[in-house]
């Protein structure tokens, strides 16, 4: 368990120097997606080294009897980097900014409704699945938002990079709920699987997305020379 744990920590901890040091090549204000990125990698990396030393975890029974470890630590990380990283999509899609507060306000609910039912309710499945339920709910607004009403507000350097990265999202976020299902819900994977199953969505989410939109300089300085 420690050690995959471990190697995602290396790998957030490395991604997040390698942003910075990308940012360099950039003046000072044109440095926003670079540190919306690191944020996200850094605090990820923090939540590994967490997890890698067993804390922020809890045993939970669930309802037939089961113990599963709850790393009730991953839902503190999604609750802050998701927001950061639909702040990076939506300014790459040029979204207006009241806009993306609400798809990130709506991205709170989702994370909260998936951490509350586990943590307070591991053996009372209606509560449980019903507070899951209403996270899957304010998903909708976060996928209709990427897929639809950010394309409409895209300018022509970006679009091509933005189709990578919120069509990779999209695809990798549906994937959450899915392992939540599988793991705090019904309990169907070893807690083993589902560390790894993390990692690899974990990796490619944060670490290899954000390289994607960090090395498309002709997009990033498209969207900052029209912040400036
Ligand atoms: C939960 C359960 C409630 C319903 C839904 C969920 C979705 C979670 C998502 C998490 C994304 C995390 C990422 C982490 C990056 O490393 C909270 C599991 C819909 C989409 C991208």
């Amino acid at each position: 368990m420690i050690l995959p744990l471990a190697i995602g920590f290396m790998i957030l901890f490395t991604s997040t120097l390698a942003f910075f040091v990308m940012s360099m090549s950039y003046e000072t204000e044109k440095r926003t997606f670079h540190h919306i990125t690191m944020f996200v990698t850094g605090i990820a990396a923090i939540a590994y080294l967490i997890m890698a030393f067993e804390g922020g975890a809890a045993e939970l029974t669930l309802t037939d009897g089961k113990v599963r470890t709850f790393f009730w630590v991953r839902y503190v990380d999604w609750a802050l980097t998701t927001p950061l990283l639909l702040l990076d999509i939506g300014l790459l899609a040029n979204a207006p900014l009241a806009h993306i507060a609400y798809v990130i306000g709506c991205d709170v609910l989702m994370i909260v409704g998936g951490l509350v039912g586990p943590l307070l309710f591991a053996a009372n499945d209606p509560a449980k699945w019903l507070l899951f339920y209403i996270g899957c709910f304010w998903f909708l607004p976060i996928l209709y938002a990427m897929m639809v009403e950010w394309k409409t507000t895209l300018t022509d350097k970006a679009r091509p990079v933005y189709n990578v990265i919120a069509n990779g999202t999209v695809v990798l976020w549906c994937a959450y709920p899915v392992m939540w299902a599988m793991c705090e819900g019904t309990g169907m994977l070893s807690d083993e699987t589902e560390v790894i199953l993390y990692l690899v969505l974990d990796m490619v989410a944060k670490s290899g997305l954000g390289f994607i939109l960090l090395s498309s300089h002709d997009a990033i300085t498209g969207v900052m020379n029209k912040d400036a």
